[in-house]
């Protein structure tokens, strides 16, 4: 609960808001943490505050640094294939070798500490298509170093691949990750709802309900009229409260989807490796999977998790009079054929006369749909333009 800030503190916050530069930003937190009263309902907006201070330190050396000559440290990995992967996870968990094992890519495997200093990437064949594995540099669980780049890197992929080692203690390893992550506002269990708050210039506070409200459109007007905020559009996804909304100003909490890989299970008893799976299941809803970069594991397997968790669908484009396309494209499930006209090319909508497809999501092969048919994975579809 956040709610209940002294009109002192919301002052401030509207200061914070208005700051342009790292460093008035930061003076401007300073501020406002000192005006915030510290008592349970507020320790997770000090906790935010506390950790916004330190990223905009981070922030404020690195501009010092590239000012001086040398060049920061490069932690953005362009993205590349069907989707982004990170690994992540504890120094000495494998992810090298993991990554070696799935791409083939060139990487130092080290019995060495914290080895792997960059992101390293590789790509990792699966059916007709690739995923690009990154592996970030290891979590230093004693904090600080390049934590919050490999943040900025987990925030920029599609999905996670959280790593542990089975020799050592899962569990704890997992807790540390999970807090780390959720302590940097990165969730990997679907939320039941968040709200995304964009400030406008004008036109009043509008709210776009894409789920359910559990408090009045008023509400909302009131506690963002009280942070002196009077143009935003605020949108709501699956179930949202007022205290929702007001976290939203702080801090926008961001959903990876993820999966649990158990590395090194070669070290552990056939029964110890049960017991793990069965305990780590219970323990989180993911996908969860035991393997050895060692003495190798079923990566068709691993590649069907990602595939499903990243919630994507392939679908192959046929011109009137050819073969479908080898590669296909990569869209969002509940895709529809609209999706494939604008990623053809522009004047396919506006040329639209009809679609054919063929496929799951076909009722007959080479059904006649329009742009709003939903599309499944495998689908192949043929646009068919106006003729002038
Ligand atoms: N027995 C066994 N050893 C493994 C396995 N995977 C990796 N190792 C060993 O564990 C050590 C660390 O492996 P790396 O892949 O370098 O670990 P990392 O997670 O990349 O660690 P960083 O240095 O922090 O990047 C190396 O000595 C590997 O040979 C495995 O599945 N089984
Ligand atoms: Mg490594």
């Amino acid at each position: 609960m956040v709610t209940n800030l002294p009109a002192e503190a919301k002052a401030k916050f509207v200061k914070y808001m208005e700051a342009k530069t790292p460093e008035e930003k930061l003076k401007a937190l300073e501020e406002f943490l000192s005006a915030v009263p510290k008592h349970k309902g507020t320790e997770n907006l000090v906790r935010w505050i506390r950790r916004r201070m330190a990223e905009l330190r981070e922030e404020i050396e690195e501009k010092q640094r590239k000012r001086a000559g040398s060049s920061g440290l490069q932690f953005f990995v362009e993205k590349e294939g069907a989707a982004q992967v990170v690994l992540v996870g504890y120094t000495k968990v494998g992810k090298s070798a993991l990554l070696k094992y799935l791409t083939g890519a060139k990487v130092e495997i080290s019995d060495a500490p914290y080895a792997t200093r960059f992101p390293v990437v590789g790509m990792m064949p699966y059916k007709d298509i690739q995923f690009q594995l990154v592996e970030a540099p290891s979590i230093i669980p004693e904090g600080g170093g390049w934590n919050t780049k490999v943040v900025g890197l987990i925030k920029n992929s599609d999905g996670v691949i959280i790593v542990l080692d089975a020799a050592k203690d899962a569990d704890s390893q997992l807790n540390g990750l999970l807090s780390f992550l959720e302590g940097h506002g990165v969730v990997l269990e679907k939320p039941r709802g968040y709200v995304e708050i964009e400030r406008a210039p004008s036109g009043g506070i509008r709210v776009v309900n894409y789920g359910i409200l559990k408090c009045t459109e008023d509400n909302i007007v009131t506690l963002l009229n009280s942070y002196r905020i009077y143009n935003a559009i605020v949108k709501v996804y699956g179930e949202v409260d007022l205290d929702d909304v007001e976290k939203a100003l702080f801090e926008r909490i961001v959903y990876k989807p993820a999966i649990v890989l158990v590395n090194k299970v070669d070290l552990i008893t056939g029964e110890h490796a049960k017991t793990l799976e069965k305990y780590l299941s219970m323990k989180i809803p993911l996908p969860l999977m035991l393997a050895s970069a060692v003495k190798g594991f079923n990566k068709a397997y691993l590649g069907e998790l990602l595939f499903n968790i990243l919630n994507i669908i392939r679908v192959y484009t046929k011109p009137p009079t050819g073969e479908p396309s080898s590669k296909p494209l990569i869209l969002k499930k509940g895709s529809t054929v609209l999706d494939v006209a604008k990623a053809i090319h522009k004047d396919f909508v506006k040329r639209f006369a009809y679609a054919r497809i063929w496929g799951r999501s076909a009722k007959y092969p080479g059904q006649r749909v329009g742009l709003d048919h939903v599309l499944d994975d495998g689908d192949i579809v043929e646009i068919v333009l106006k003729k002038y």
